[in-house]
């Protein structure tokens, strides 16, 4: 019997439903100003490697040392990245299987630490992170976390409090690191800390790995021991995680990713990773970096002189967080309406803060995306002018239709890399 040779069938005619939802989401994401500061779009070269046959690949254990067979190929990808990571920010140790930035914390905390050991962490509200030993969160469930803060009058992290809490709590771990903080984080200072204390070092630089890598952000390295970020932010890979450390640390943070909190690495994930960790190495994405930030400055500028108040009144990084509270809004209502205008941020506590964080009393937005796109200080003004009208009138139906227009318009002249275009 002869075989007919067939091609196989398309997403959209196995599944139309799916490939329905995707192609609505690309209209999406490139019709809209995407202002969350934690996201951004990867290139179609990492999306590429992402959607590859790795994904078929089981590979647990590291390259060389696999606990199944045909991993060849996987290990040349798995150790490219690798080399990459540990060149592009000068540490001793990589590892790119976690899952998330989540993940990447967890398994520090697993490999280093015992349960119920203290760690001090930096507070949700002051824009600290969930895994930094919030009581919902696994974190604080299974090691014995106390808090840092911001200072109520500046809003900048209180080094004092910081050494203060640290001497109270003898923590084996401080982490540095936030997800709504938009400044400077002081790593030689965070340090001494630690040092003063015995306690490690640990900087979860996921909103900021792409600013370090691009060299527009302080780096951690050479002072936190533990570095861990996630990808997919600044660095604009794929959605992951990431552990840079110490070699003293090495064995113990491999341990406490595989097998301590993971099975089997991701490897399209890891590939993609390898390719953004070689777009992030260029002179371009140094570029690129220092105009996120230029950009994210710009935004601060335009949106204090329309009169908004900005948590720690301004930014150093590629995030703002704006004090809706002062115009008689929550975070929800606010974002709410700059998502009708088609900018598109998220409700976030301010430092502080009396309302829970469903509702917020703040909205954070950055520039990356935008960045992203080819955007310069010129069309961030024109965003920021935009942002404060849609604040100051939420309600105007009619204003957020004429800006809705002007929106998709900038949307149109600066086409959102990584998507297909139409
Ligand atoms: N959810 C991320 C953010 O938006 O900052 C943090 O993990």
């Amino acid at each position: 019997m002869s075989t007919v040779a067939r091609t196989q069938p398309t997403l959209a005619e196995v599944d139309p439903e799916v490939a329905a939802a995707i192609r609505h989401e690309e209209e999406r994401q490139s019709s809209v100003l995407e202002m969350i500061p934690s996201e951004n779009y990867a290139s179609r070269a990492v999306i590429e490697a992402v959607g590859s046959v790795l994904t078929n690949k089981y590979a647990e254990g590291y390259a060389g040392a696999r606990y199944y067979h045909g991993n060849e190929f996987v290990d040349d990808v798995e150790v490219l990245a690798l080399e990459r990571a540990k060149a592009l920010f000068g540490v001793d140790h990589a590892n790119v299987q976690p899952h998330s930035g989540a993940q990447a914390n967890m398994a520090v905390y697993l490999g280093v630490i015992k349960p119920g050991d203290p760690v001090l962490g930096m507070q949700l509200d002051a824009g600290g992170h969930l895994t930094h030993g919030h009581p919902v969160n696994a974190s604080a469930k299974l090691y014995n976390f106390a808090s840092y803060g911001v200072d109520r009058e500046t809003e900048v992290i209180d080094y004092d409090l910081m050494l203060k809490a640290a001497k109270d709590h003898q923590p084996k771990i401080i982490v540095v690191g936030a997800t709504a903080y938009p400044r400077h984080f002081d790593f030689v200072r965070a340090r001494e800390i630690a040092d003063e204390v015995g306690a490690v070092l640990m900087a979860d630089m996921a909103h900021i790995a792409g600013l370090v890598a691009g060299g527009a952000h302080p780096s951690p390295v050479g002072h936190a021991q533990i570095i861990t970020t996630s990808t997919h932010k600044t660095l604009r890979g794929p959605r992951g995680g990431m552990v840079l450390c110490d070699q003293k640390y090495a064995r113990r943070v491999d341990r406490g990713v595989f097998p301590g909190t993971q099975g089997g690495p991701l490897m399209h994930v890891i590939a993609g990773k390898a390719v953004m960790l070689k777009e992030a190495a260029t002179e371009e994405f140094r570029q690129h970096a220092a105009q996120v930030v230029e950009n994210a400055k710009t935004l601060a500028q335009t949106l204090m002189d329309a009169g908004l108040r900005l948590v720690s009144g301004g930014t150093d990084t590629h995030l703002v967080l704006i004090d809706v509270a002062k115009l008689g809004l929550d975070g929800q209502r606010a974002a709410d309406a700059l998502e009708r205008a088609g900018i598109v941020a998220n409700k976030n506590a301010i430092p502080f803060d009396t309302l829970p964080p469903t509702e917020g009393s703040g909205v954070r937005m950055g520039t990356p995306a935008l960045t992203s796109r080819g955007m310069g200080v010129d069309e961030i003004r024109r965003v920021g002018e935009i942002i404060a009208q849609v604040l100051q009138a939420p309600d105007d139906a009619a204003l957020g239709k004429q800006l809705r227009a002007e929106v998709s318009e900038m949307c149109a002249r600066f086409p959102a890399p990584g998507l297909p275009s139409r």
